[in-house]
């Protein structure tokens, strides 16, 4: 352990990791960019947005919360939903806590008693954030909460809107209270563990899942194959690659004279320049890989 971690805390400072759990769509994500007050998690309206796990470091003066975002847990069958799920499933055995995610106004039961079935043997504190408190009306918040609590036996349930961040420090201090005591895992700086050009890349594939509409999304992924920076650290080149799966994707994801891949780039360049505070010159290309989301192989190379 690092020392100065050690200098910055006294003996009632409390550190652990919390896996974010919950159906695709739930609001995870978000809720994890709220925290945070950056955004190192891509979102999207569509479901199965996040692919890999996501690390996010809260820290205050008493704690510090390494946070797991995962891919949303559902009953899947193609090749890479499968790997998927897997990841988000197997980080429970590397946490203190579970933060369950669902959203009350679109509830997802086949995925949410998946997740309670997995959770039952877990005997770490879970805690379950009814999210997207903002979009039903008050007075059938206390029902829902009602059927919650005869489901499962919850260390506390705590109705919030990650969006609006309404009640999200409610959930940090029941979250806090029941983390272990111990130094923190992480500089008090650091917000992710992530490479900034892994984040580039999933800028890419939010904006190109935003953008384009059916089966694109899931069609979609993304390399970064190059990523320089210039000497004085003004300008960072990126060279990046969207694989498709047929060639019929790729003149959707190239659109008419160019323009959705300009949009999607346009974009994705944008929000890289306000992750990395430097200007970005960001060059996008399409590639045809067929069927990649069947194969295992390709499935690795994209880090899936
Ligand atoms: N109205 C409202 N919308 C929300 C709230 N939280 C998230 N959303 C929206 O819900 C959608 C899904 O959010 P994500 O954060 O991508 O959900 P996720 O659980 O990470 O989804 P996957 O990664 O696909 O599993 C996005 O359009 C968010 O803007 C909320 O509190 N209120
Ligand atoms: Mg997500």
């Amino acid at each position: 352990m690092n020392e100065s971690h050690r200098s910055a805390t006294g003996p009632n400072f409390k550190s652990g990791f919390v896996a974010i759990l919950g159906a695709p769509n739930a609001g995870k994500s978000t809720l994890l960019n709220t925290v945070l007050g950056e955004k190192i998690s891509i979102t999207s309206k569509k479901p199965q947005t996040t692919r890999n796990r996501i690390l996010g470091i809260y820290n205050r003066e008493d704690a510090q919360i390494v946070f797991l975002d995962t891919p949303g847990v559902h009953r899947a069958k193609q090749p890479l939903n499968v790997r998927i799920v897997e990841v988000a499933l197997s980080v429970v055995g590397d946490v203190d806590q579970v933060l369950l995610m669902a959203d009350v106004s679109a509830p997802d039961p086949d995925a949410e008693a998946l997740l309670l079935k997995k959770l039952a043997a877990v005997k770490k504190p879970i805690i379950l954030a009814l999210n997207k408190i903002d979009r039903i009306p008050k007075s059938s918040l206390l029902p829902i909460i009602q059927r919650w609590t005869e489901r499962f036996n919850f260390a506390a349930i705590v109705p919030i809107s990650a969006k609006h961040r309404t009640q999200v420090d409610q959930l940090l201090a029941d979250m806090v209270k029941r983390l272990p005591t111990g130094y923190p895992f992480y500089g008090s700086e650091d917000i992710t563990d992530l490479p900034e050009r892994f984040i580039a890349g999933e800028m890419v594939r939010e904006k190109a899942f935003r953008l384009t509409g059916q089966e694109i999304p899931y069609a979609t992924a993304v390399t970064v194959d190059a990523f320089d920076e210039d000497r004085d650290g003004k300008l960072v080149r990126i060279h990046a690659t969207l694989h498709v799966e047929r060639d019929s994707q790729k003149g959707i994801l190239i659109g008419k004279g160019g323009a959705k891949l300009r949009q999607i780039g346009e974009a994705a360049r944008k929000e890289i320049q306000g992750l990395l505070g430097t200007k970005v010159f960001l060059k996008l290309f399409v590639r045809v890989e067929k069927n990649w989301s069947k194969d295992t192989k390709a499935l690795q190379r994209f880090g899936y």
